[in-house]
């Protein structure tokens, strides 16, 4: 499919997206983002992936994984046809490294990231450490994402790491049941602060599967925080989608079947 451009709808030059949670579980989800990525992000110079691409990783040492390889090749297919792919870790799958980016040709980006696409400069993130009322999360997190815990954890037999990990979804499955839903949101005081940080006035995140546009006013300065879409066609209700600028710098949202969402 070729998408025809013309001056009532510009071209897209940069495609955002997270949280697909892809795994081999999701058959359906996964033939959704080869979809996407041969008909929509093939027709852009940029796709940015902002983390939770995938249900879990366990580290690099998985990509000889024939699910992780079909995902690993159709990324390289997209990166071979010349669109520039940028990633930032997810809570899944923050243990991608220098193998992964090598093996797909992407390039890792630090979480918050200040992109300048256009004329705009805007903070991407994945979003979970904007959640910051959610203190178990919190704990948890400052935890895994020390370097050292990561090297101990990586040195364990692959099939033994995937054993832990099983465990911690169901642990989170289990806490996530007893939090409230404004816990598991983002604070409103931490999203400032990183508005404030980057000097930004346009945010896109996502991790909280709470897509959304949201407008702010700080100082008489208009901010926009975009929430990305989680992906799931594999259960009843479909749902997924993305975030697009286009040559005129406007920045639109996109339902899973490429519908403009108002
Ligand atoms: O992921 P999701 O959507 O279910 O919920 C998240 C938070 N949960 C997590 C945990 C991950 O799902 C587990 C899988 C990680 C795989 C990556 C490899 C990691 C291996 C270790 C590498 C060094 O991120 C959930 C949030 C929710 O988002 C909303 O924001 O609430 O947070 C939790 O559920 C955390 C719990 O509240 C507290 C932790 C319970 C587990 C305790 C085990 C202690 C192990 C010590 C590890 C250092
Ligand atoms: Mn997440």
């Amino acid at each position: 499919m070729t998408i025809v451009c013309s001056i009532a709808q510009p071209c897209p030059v940069a495609l955002f997206i997270s949280d697909l949670h892809l795994s081999e579980l999701q058959p359906r989800t996964t033939q959704a983002f080869f979809d996407f990525l041969q008909q929509r992000a093939s027709q852009v110079q940029e796709l940015y992936i902002l983390g939770d691409l995938f249900e879990y990783w366990a580290g690099d040492d998985d990509l000889a994984n024939p699910y992780n390889k079909s995902v690993v090749d159709a990324l390289r297919l997209l990166n071979d046809s010349g669109v520039q792919i940028f990633w930032i870790a997810g809570n899944r799958d923050f243990l991608i490294g220098a193998a992964f980016a090598h093996a797909t040709g992407l390039k890792l980006l630090p979480d918050p990231f200040i992109a300048s696409i256009g004329n705009h400069r805007i903070t991407l993130t994945h979003g979970d450490a904007q959640c910051t009322d959610d203190t178990a999360y919190m704990a948890f997190r400052q935890q895994v994402r020390q370097t050292q815990w990561q090297t101990t954890f990586l040195l364990l037999p692959l099939s033994q790491r995937k054993t832990i990990i099983a465990g911690l979804r169901n642990d989170s499955r289990q806490a996530k049941s007893t939090k409230s839903y404004d816990i598991m949101d983002v604070n409103a005081i931490a999203i400032d602060d990183l508005f404030a940080a980057t000097g930004t006035a346009i945010m896109i995140h996502g991790h909280t599967h709470r897509p959304g546009r949201h407008e702010s006013v700080d100082c008489d300065k208009q901010r926009v925080r975009y929430v990305l879409p989680d992906w799931d066609l594999d259960t009843k209700v479909s749902r997924g989608g993305w975030i697009a600028i286009d040559t005129n710098g406007a920045i639109k949202r996109y339902d899973i079947a490429g519908h403009e969402i108002p």
